[in-house]
């Protein structure tokens, strides 16, 4: 009957639903060769074999018969078509459906990756190892996963199956048993999971090296800095706008004796402006819904609907959040990691006065547009909050003092040069806030004079982003990830390989994509991007516009680069092309605060602003780069953004290449941040840009372990003891 079908036209090879489609960067014969054993296909004699369909999905088929390149072959639903072996990829036996590690498929391709993964997926199995990677597909939903029943199986090493938990593991071992620094590395798009995961391994090293009460502020700095530096996004309702670096301490008997908490570029831009759908960063929000009203007296706190900067996304609340809650889960923590009340009070004075600050207005008193600050609520509920003088804060918001020879003149600011002032000073507040708070909390986690050498460090970074606009924070977030690309790379394609080249073992070199390409357009000297924005940066005259097309007349001939109409330009990444636009990237990349500015928080009767001061006045000793240096202006002066982000991730990666790496790779199922829902394409293009299908044909046909001899010598000694 089936056969009969076949013959019939209506039911063919040219069913529009059934047409096998080759996806157009990588046909399925070539991705065959790649990655799978490359016996042609016709001489496996596999019954079952995996048929793309025109959606992209790959679906099961049984083979009815073969004859030259052609094969007759049955859908599940019974439909039966005639198609090319070309079209057919590999499937394993049934008895290795959901396997623990990739590495044990007898055919390794990409429909069987994907069918291995949803396989566990859809049974709550979200984690699979491949090969040395922890693959963590994230659920949306609560797993029964977690807890101290897991942690104490896992320890004991009576489940074997891939977690975070045993990853975690194997790093507390190796560090204890080799005596060297270790690093968890976790890494995948935006809202795929990367902080949860952190979570979850800092969750383990606390139970496991707990003790001494430290482990528990430690965890208490999570809802702290994820209150302070993490926002809703289109992408992620739980979103990190800064990246992370934490160094957990042990003692040498296995016991957590610190921390210490490295951040990366927070995203300053977020406090005064969001996307439609989005929000600020939570602490406004949490402050505004769960402030107790003696605190509401005291901040003049309204309700969030009340501060513009937080009205002008229309986002208030996010599904499943309750932010008052929230607040009070804050709060607890600040206590716990040694905050005192009165330093509380005046965290929640800045954050108040960063909200009304928002709220002030100007009226243009001239036709040149000169402006003056209106004198209402706002105004002096800022004067209040900073502890500053009224007038002085009037003339900061609306005159820049100059230096034009040996005169000191007054300049008045016209409404837009005054609106920014006013933003700048709430993003500096906001942002000093932030790294204050960090000082606080390692303060608090100091290892003491007692360091050890054994540390397991855990890095959580903003993930890939690519939205329908995309500015200077996505550029800077996407180089970030680059950059951790490339120490992926570097682990798990490139030493491992030059090993085994170096020690004269017979091995077929396996490819794979370097984005070494796309790190060189970000950071070559003096035609890269990130010089070509520094020098536009530094032009009195430049603007977004001259500098996107400096971008074009230079780096044309890059090929991960694109220049785009107007403003734009493309970037290939690793994960994918992204088109930035350049709107607003000289400004962000110069940063500049008014000295005016600074003067203003130095002279308030409150402690804070004043530390903030001088936590502004030293960043800006730096050689200038600005565009008022060359004027003889008056206003801060410091190393572009960009230049010192691109300092920190070396420094970053550098730290992070004296540790034994153990990495992570989250997978987002789908764009929707909703449970059950396997998007084969979505995960697909994850585990491509990543190479994870590369990674376990290295590792299946790699060593499992090497050792010098020294090594191996101390370890059978160890072993012996
Ligand atoms: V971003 O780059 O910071 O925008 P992340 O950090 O990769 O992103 P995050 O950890 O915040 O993503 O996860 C997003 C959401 O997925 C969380 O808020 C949870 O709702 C959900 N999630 C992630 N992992 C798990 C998990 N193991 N169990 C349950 C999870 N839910
Ligand atoms: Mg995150």
């Amino acid at each position: 009957r089936l056969l009969q079908e076949e013959d019939r036209p209506s039911n063919g090879g040219e069913d529009s639903e059934s047409v096998p489609l080759p996806l157009p960067s990588n046909s399925a014969s070539s991705r065959e060769s790649r990655w799978s054993d490359t016996t042609p296909y016709a001489s496996k004699k596999k019954v079952q074999c995996w048929l793309q369909l025109s959606n992209g999905n790959w679906e099961l088929v049984k083979i009815i018969t073969s004859s030259g390149s052609e094969s007759v072959v049955s859908l599940p639903d019974g439909k039966v078509l005639k198609v090319h072996d070309e079209s057919l990829v590999s499937a394993n036996p049934d008895i290795l459906d959901g396997v623990d590690d990739l590495m044990q498929l007898s055919y390794l391709n990409e429909p069987s990756v994907l069918y291995n993964l949803q396989y566990r997926y859809n049974q709550n199995m979200i984690y699979t190892k491949a090969g040395p990677v922890l693959v963590a597909i994230n659920p949306f939903k609560k797993v029964p996963l977690y807890g101290n029943d897991y942690i104490e199986a896992y320890k004991r090493k009576s489940i074997e199956s891939p977690h975070v938990y045993a990853i975690t593991d194997t790093a507390i071992r190796e560090m204890i048993r080799d005596e060297v620094n270790q690093s968890i590395i976790i890494s995948g798009e935006s809202g795929a999971g990367k902080t949860e995961t952190a979570k979850i391994a800092m969750q383990y090293l606390a139970a496991l090296g707990g003790g001494s009460g430290i482990e528990y502020e430690i965890l208490k700095t999570n809802p702290i800095l994820e209150a302070f530096g993490n926002g809703k996004t289109l992408r992620n309702d739980n979103s990190s706008r800064f990246g992370k670096l934490i160094e957990i301490h042990f003692s040498e008997t296995g016991k957590i004796c610190g921390a210490n908490i490295q951040t990366f570029l927070l995203e300053k831009s977020r406090v005064v402006q969001c996307n439609e759908g989005e929000r600020s960063y939570h602490i406004f929000y949490q402050l505004c819904a769960g402030a107790p009203p003696s605190l509401r007296d005291k901040l003049n706190l309204r309700s969030a609907e009340d501060y513009k900067y937080l009205r002008q996304s229309n986002c208030y609340s996010i599904v499943g959040v309750n932010d008052a809650e929230e607040f009070r889960t804050v709060m607890e923590a600040l206590e716990v990691v040694h905050i005192s009340k009165e330093d509380q009070e005046s965290v929640f004075a800045m954050l108040a006065a960063v909200l009304w600050l928002g709220n002030v207005s100007f009226t243009v008193i001239d036709n040149e547009n000169h402006v003056q600050a209106v004198e209402d609520e706002g105004l002096l509920s800022v004067a209040k909050l900073i502890g500053c003088d009224i007038e002085d804060l009037k003339l900061t918001l609306t005159t820049r003092k100059m230096k034009v020879g040996n005169d000191n003149i007054v300049q008045k600011l016209k409404l837009s040069q005054a609106i920014d002032a006013r933003d700048a000073l709430a993003k500096s507040i906001y942002s000093c806030l932030f790294d204050w708070l960090v000082e606080q909390i390692n303060k608090s986690l100091a290892v003491g004079k007692r360091r050890t050498g054994r540390s397991i460090s855990i890095l959580d970074i903003y993930g890939f982003e690519s939205f329908n606009r995309n500015s200077f924070e996505q550029f800077c977030i996407n180089y970030a990830n680059e950059r951790l690309q490339q120490h992926f790379n570097r682990h798990l394609f490139k030493l491992e390989q030059e090993e085994y080249i170096q020690d004269g073992i017979d091995w077929a070199k396996v490819e794979f994509e370097d984005n070494q390409d796309c790190l060189n357009l970000f950071e070559k000297k003096p035609l890269g991007l990130l010089s070509l924005l520094d020098e536009e940066s530094t032009f009195p005259n430049g603007t977004d516009l001259t500098f996107a097309n400096k971008l074009k007349q230079h780096l044309n001939s890059n090929s991960c680069f694109k220049g785009e109409r107007d403003k734009a330009f493309t970037v290939c990444h690793y994960a994918g092309e992204v088109i930035y636009d350049t709107t607003g990237f000289l400004e962000k990349n110069r940063d500049l605060l008014h000295l005016d500015s600074i003067q203003l928080l130095s002279s308030s009767t409150c402690h804070l602003p004043q530390k903030f001061a001088t936590q502004m006045l030293t960043q800006t000793e730096k050689p200038a780069v600005g565009p008022l240096h060359k004027s003889g202006g008056a206003d801060s002066q410091k190393l572009s953004v960009a230049t010192k982000f691109k300092g920190q991730l070396f420094q970053l990666m550098q730290r992070l290449e004296s540790t034994t790496p153990h990495f992570i790779r989250c997978i987002k199922p789908n764009n929707l941040q909703s449970p059950g829902l396997y998007e084969q394409g979505l995960v697909l293009q994850q585990l491509r840009c990543c190479g994870v299908l590369e990674v376990v044909r290295i590792s299946r046909s790699g060593f499992p372990t090497r050792m010098s001899h020294q090594k191996f010598a101390r370890r059978m000694i160890f072993a012996w003891f």
